[in-house]
């Protein structure tokens, strides 16, 4: 009988849920998918809520860890990162460098880029339009866009050579600006930074599961995404 996969992933086609299936695919993992769907509330059920208190995707469970669970994006990175070895650096520096932007990435690319893409994609569909807070929002995930441009300027990671958990973190993030309404065409070290992990198969067939989003960064019918996606959520 086949061994059962160690990982256990609950996850959904969103920026935050696909960095973890980003992770599993680069490395070659076998895990196990569970498909959590936002149209059923899955995500606040109470057998979800034990192994993920805050009620969001994604989350794993590590079987050969006493079923240990892990919620938080960022944390299931940096847990996996340990447990297989991969994309967080040996050395002090550039493994500090690495949680460095992935702390950026959770606590300021995300934050800010959700609550734009919030505003925007579902609220005013929804027939509130804050232009206060769309402002806001944007502004500072342009800044913080910005910021990106410019540490790309300096090599052609996040943290120089290599490619690491900050960059798988930060590019479902990034690489949907236009679902944020968000432009970034004129920042040339981000445009190279998205045609190299545009590339990667890995990311390409993360992307896809558990389904493809194409609305997210640009593509196919953009109303009917977003009525989908709004759809999905409560104001
Ligand atoms: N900081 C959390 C955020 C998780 C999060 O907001 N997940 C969203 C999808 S990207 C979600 O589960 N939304 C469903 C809901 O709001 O009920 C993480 O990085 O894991």
């Amino acid at each position: 009988m086949a061994q059962r996969p160690d990982i256990v992933l609950y996850t959904a086609a969103t920026m935050n849920g696909w960095k973890p299936v980003i992770f599993l695919e680069e490395c070659g993992i076998d895990y196990e998918l569970v498909h959590i769907h936002f149209s059923n509330n899955e995500q606040k059920q109470d057998w979800y809520r034990e192994l993920n208190p805050n009620g969001r995707i994604p989350t794993i469970v590590d079987r050969s860890n006493d079923d240990f669970a892990v919620f938080e994006s960022g944390a299931i990175l940096w847990y996996l990162a340990e447990k297989y070895d991969q994309f967080l650096p040996g050395n002090d520096k550039d493994r500090s460098r690495t949680l460095q932007w992935l702390m950026f990435q959770m606590a300021g690319v995300g934050p800010m880029m959700g609550q734009a893409m919030w505003f925007q994609r579902i609220a005013e569909p929804k027939g509130h339009r804050d232009d206060f807070a769309i402002d806001r929002y944007v502004r500072e995930s342009r800044r913080l866009l910005e910021v990106l441009d410019g540490q790309l300027a300096r090599g052609p990671f996040l943290v120089g050579a290599e490619y690491t958990i900050a960059d798988m973190a930060m590019y479902p993030w990034a690489r949907s600006h236009h679902w944020a309404k968000t432009p970034v065409d004129d920042l040339p070290n981000l445009q190279a930074w998205f045609a190299r992990l545009d590339q990667r198969p890995a990311i390409a067939r993360a992307l896809s599961i558990p389904e493809a989003k194409p609305g997210f960064f640009g593509r196919g019918d953009e109303a009917s995404a977003e009525a989908d996606n709004a759809s999905k959520f409560e104001l």
